[in-house]
C-alpha cells in the first residue's frame, strides 16, 4: 500500500497565524523551518511518499494543511475553513488533489476545518466548534453516504476536536476527556497526562508519532508496547497546531 503525505510549506507570514487568545505568537522562523523539515523527513524515513502542495504565502496558517482537506478512502473533501483569514487556503486544491488521482468533492455549506474531523475505523467524529458548523457536518454526512458513519461531537475549551482527542491504532480514544461535552463520547476517552499527549498520528498498528512536548504520555504508550517516535513542534504549538495538523495522510 502506497502511503502518501501531503504537506504545505509555510511562508514568511507564519508569525501572523491565528492564536486562540489573540496574542501574536513569538515564532522563531528558522526553528520552525528545521522542525517542519524534520517532520517531513520522519515520514519519508518511515516509508511515506511526501508530496508538497503549492504554498499559499498570503495565508499565514496554510502550513496547517489538515484543516483544508480531509481524505476518505480515495475521495478528497475540500473543506470550508471557519476562520476568514484561512478561507483562501483552499483555492486551487480541488484541481491539485484531482491530479493526484483522487476523487474530489468541495463542501458548499457552512464551515468545516479538517482539524475537527477524527476518523476511527469507519466512524467519523466531527467536532462542533467555532470553526465547524452543523450545516457543513450534515453536508459531509450526505456526501460520504453509507460508507462512513458521521457522528457530530460537541466539545469546548480547545480549538479543534483533534486538539482534544485522537485515537490509538486499536481505535481507543485518548486525550482530554473534560473537553468533550457529549457524555457518551467523554466516557470513552482515556485520559493522558499532558495536553499534547492527546495528539498521535498512527504510523502502523504498533508505531505512533507524537510531539516531543508530551514525554510522560509517550512513556505510557511505550510501556504498553508501542514504538513511539517524537518530533519537535514547539513553534507550531505556539499557533495551536499539533502533530496531526501539518499533513494530510493518504493511506
Ligand atoms: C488556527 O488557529 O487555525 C491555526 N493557528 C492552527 C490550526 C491548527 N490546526 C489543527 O490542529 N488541525
Amino acid at each position: 500500500m502506497q502511503r502518501r503525505l501531503v504537506v504545505r510549506r509555510f511562508g514568511p507570514r507564519l508569525a501572523d497565524g491565528l492564536t486562540l487568545d489573540g496574542v501574536p505568537a513569538d515564532i522563531d522562523l528558522a526553528q520552525a523551518a528545521l522542525d517542519w523539515q524534520a517532520y517531513v523527513e520522519f515520514f519519508e524515513r518511515n516509508g511515506w511518499t511526501v508530496i508538497e502542495c503549492p504554498a499559499a504565502d498570503h495565508c499565514p496558517d496554510a502550513v496547517f494543511v489538515e484543516d483544508a482537506v480531509v481524505v476518505f478512502d480515495d475521495l478528497a473533501v475540500i473543506c470550508r475553513p471557519g476562520a476568514p483569514s484561512r478561507q483562501l487556503e483552499t483555492a486551487g486544491l480541488a484541481e491539485w488533489f484531482a491530479a493526484l488521482g483522487l476523487g474530489v468533492a468541495s463542501l458548499k455549506t457552512g464551515t468545516l476545518d479538517g482539524g475537527d474531523v477524527l476518523k476511527v475505523g469507519r466512524d467519523v467524529y466531527v467536532g462542533l466548534s467555532d470553526r465547524t458548523s452543523p450545516a457543513a457536518i450534515d453536508e459531509l454526512a450526505k456526501l460520504l453516504g453509507d460508507a462512513w458513519s458521521v457522528v457530530p461531537v460537541a466539545f469546548s475549551g480547545v480549538l479543534h476536536l483533534k486538539s482534544a482527542i485522537t485515537a490509538l491504532p486499536d481505535g481507543q480514544l485518548i486525550g482530554m476527556a473534560a473537553c468533550i461535552d457529549d457524555p457518551e463520547i467523554r466516557a470513552r476517552v482515556r485520559a493522558v497526562p499532558e495536553a499534547h499527549g492527546a495528539h498521535v498520528v498512527v504510523i502502523d498498528e504498533s508505531h505512533l508519532v507524537m510531539s516531543s512536548s508530551a514525554p510522560q504520555t509517550a512513556a505510557v504508550f511505550e510501556a504498553e508496547g508501542y514504538e513511539v517516535s517524537t518530533v519537535d513542534l514547539a513553534e507550531f504549538e505556539k499557533l495551536d497546531g499539533c502533530v496531526t495538523c501539518l499533513s494530510v495522510r493518504i493511506r
